[in-house]
């Protein structure tokens, strides 16, 4: 048997797996489906202050055999709908309850951050910092003076253990930097690598179209084509957060990637555009998947491989 368990934030999770914010997550009908899922938890879509329908459609596109390419610009239902929804829920379960937050400035997000710690309720929060398709708002991820005083305000404030969801960085100097100040916050507890690549351009050949409207065609990328480079965020905050846990999302669509994440470091992985696209029964499939790589390569738990990918 493999056992797929693992803990996030100090809180147990019976498998690794669960949807990236943003899929499946909007709507109370939609997170049920993720209940009712052989998924390990499960993480509400970016709450803004207010209620926002988002950007023009078509806005989310599936790219075959590549991936997706998006710029829905963060329609939610506003926090205190996810507010609600964290208080009525129930923690006998054994699935945790995440909370994702993206206020669109930072006194949005300390007012967010305040009536949950109010609240004081058992979910774990993951402070969106890469939303990369709001008009006019760069990623915070990408701006690290600004992302270093937004961490100073809200760790304080959250006082629990908490997790940031981080844009791919491109560069070693980037991720020393980030990872500099990711380890002067001890109860930031983990990092969720990564969001979409921002800002991929999506082109019809026949009809010389850009795919989505919003932002004249420029979107996020996700799903395979950013395998690479969601294993490479993952590994280098891996290795440079020794305190820290990481979690793992971009490109998986099977259990052989997300077993590659594990490898790379990742505790625990969410899956984005093969959820959109397969539907919530994909955990069981996808469960299985890695249940069988693991026995078959004589690994009886995740801590047997995690972060112990080779080097030349
Ligand atoms: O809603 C979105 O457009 C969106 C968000 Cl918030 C995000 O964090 N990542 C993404 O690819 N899309």
């Amino acid at each position: 048997m493999a056992d797929l368990s693992t803990s996030i934030a100090g809180v147990k999770l019976p498998n690794l797996f669960f949807n990236a914010s943003g899929v499946c997550c909007q709507h109370e009908e939609e997170l049920k489906t993720l209940l009712d899922s052989e998924s390990g938890s499960l993480i509400t879509k970016s709450a803004t202050y207010e209620k926002r329908l988002g950007n023009p459609s078509p806005r989310y596109v599936p790219l075959p055999g590549l991936g997706s390419i998006n710029s829905m610009g963060l329609p939610n239902e506003g926090y205190e709908y996810y507010l609600e929804y964290a208080k009525k829920y129930d923690y006998t379960h054994e699935k945790p309850l995440f909370i994702s937050l993206s206020g669109l400035c930072l006194e949005d997000n300390v007012k967010m951050v305040e009536a949950f710690v109010t609240a004081d309720l058992p979910c774990i929060l993951e402070v969106n910092f890469s939303c990369p398709n709001v008009p006019g708002k760069p990623q915070l991820g990408y701006d690290l003076e600004a992302m270093e005083n937004a961490l100073n305000v809200l760790a304080p404030l959250i006082k629990k253990p908490f997790g940031i969801k981080l844009p791919p960085y491109f560069d070693i100097a980037h991720f020393d930097a980030a990872a500099a100040i990711f380890n002067k916050f001890d109860n930031l507890s983990f990092v969720t690598c990564i969001n979409s690549v921002g800002n991929g351009l999506a082109i019809d050949f026949e009809t010389e179209t850009a795919l989505i409207k919003p932002k004249d065609g420029f979107g996020g990328l996700g799903g395979t084509m950013v395998l690479h480079t969601a294993l490479a965020n993952v590994n280098a905050f891996y290795r440079r957060l020794p305190n820290k846990k990481v979690i793992g999302v971009g490109g998986v669509t099977s259990g052989k990637e997300a077993f590659l994440h594990v490898l790379a470091g990742a505790s625990a992985v969410q899956i984005g555009t093969q959820l959109k696209e397969e539907g919530p029964q994909m955990f069981s499939r996808i469960k299985k998947e890695l249940e069988d790589i693991m026995i078959a390569k004589g690994y009886k738990s995740l801590d047997d491989f995690r972060g112990k990918v080779k080097t030349l």
